[in-house]
């Protein structure tokens, strides 16, 4: 487990040096989902393991003998990497280690197929960090749509856009009551470690779900990865938040766009995903923005 006093950082300059996912990986140019893994194990430290399932980073961690980690990683199939991240927890529990036990897994990995082995591991109480990386689609097998894909979203087997909105994950976590769970984006990447730090010094199931804006999944051009990342966070499309023992606070970037949010459709034109979306849908959307803000601002204000 990390000792959060030990390793604390205040700025991007602060964090570790160590690096636990080499250069030259597979990922394409400008992914961000990899961009997160690297700050999520400098956060973690070398005492690690991850559990992946079938995913993009399945392939960006480079084929046997080869690899891209410096941490132990163990490939599991699609459903069953919180079954699996729970067997490892309890065996390093009973040889009395306090390695990190950390799944990182994409949004169909998660929302979709990965959902019963997920909410099994947060009832039991599992202590285990699960991470999802979301970038909307299933990047891997060539942007098929997910549950976890925005309404609007052209991708493969959407391709007039998708009828249907996200699935909100978070509040299906929040249900089971973890001790802590937390957003987070790729484009802050001090905000990330800070929130990885912390989980991994609270003991128990901890959710952290990542928003990794994939160039060509959204298809906008590889050098506006971090650009795409402020852009959801300022339009409120994507809220930064932690939940501490059921506890909410909003995150400092998020603070200041829930106030006063960018214009969405400064977010939305920029990526082909969203090209020709009708009036309607822009407007649903918006709605969706803003129920979102609401929802969250009453919950920190305490007005349920
Ligand atoms: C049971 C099963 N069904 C389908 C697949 C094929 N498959 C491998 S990766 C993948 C997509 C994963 O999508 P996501 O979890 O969003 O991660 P990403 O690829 O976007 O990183 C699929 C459908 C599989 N490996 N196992
Ligand atoms: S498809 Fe997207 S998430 Fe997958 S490696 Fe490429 S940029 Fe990264």
């Amino acid at each position: 487990m990390t000792d959060i006093n030990a390793r604390s950082v205040t700025n991007l300059s602060a964090i570790p040096k160590e690096e636990y996912l080499y250069k030259c990986t597979s990922a394409c140019a400008g992914c961000s989902s990899s961009l997160c893994l690297r700050y999520v194990l400098k956060a973690a430290g070398s005492d690690s393991v991850l559990v992946v399932p079938a995913c993009c980073t399945s392939v960006i961690q480079g084929i046997y003998p080869g690899t891209a980690m410096n941490v132990p990683v163990y490939n599991v199939a699609f459903a069953a990497a919180a079954a699996c991240a729970s067997g490892m927890s309890e065996a390093f529990a009973a040889m009395g280690r306090e390695t990190n036990v950390i799944v990182y897994a994409g949004d169909g990995g998660t929302v979709d197929i990965g959902i019963q082995a997920l909410s099994g591991a947060f009832e039991r109480g599992t202590n285990f960090l699960y991470i999802c990386y979301d970038n909307e689609a299933y990047g891997n097998t060539g942007m098929q749509r997910s549950g976890s894909t925005p309404l609007g979203a052209r991708t493969t087997t959407t391709p007039g856009g998708k009828p249907t909105t996200k699935k909100d994950l978070d509040r299906i976590v929040e249900a089971h009551n973890p001790p802590y769970m937390a957003t987070a984006c790729s484009a802050y990447p001090l905000d990330l470690y800070k929130k990885v730090e912390k989980a991994l010094s609270i003991e128990g199931p901890k959710f952290i779900h990542i928003l990794a804006p994939c160039p060509p999944g959204w298809r906008y051009p590889t050098e506006k990865t971090v650009e795409m990342g402020k852009l959801a966070v300022k339009t409120g499309t994507w809220i930064l938040y932690e939940r501490e023992f059921g506890k909410l606070s909003i995150s400092g970037p998020s603070k200041a766009a829930m106030k006063r949010p960018a214009l969405l459709e400064d977010y939305i034109k920029g990526q082909g995903r969203f090209k020709n979306v009708s009036p309607e849908t822009l407007d649903l959307m918006r709605q969706q923005v803003q129920q979102n803000i609401q929802r969250l601002a009453r919950e920190e204000a305490g007005v349920c």
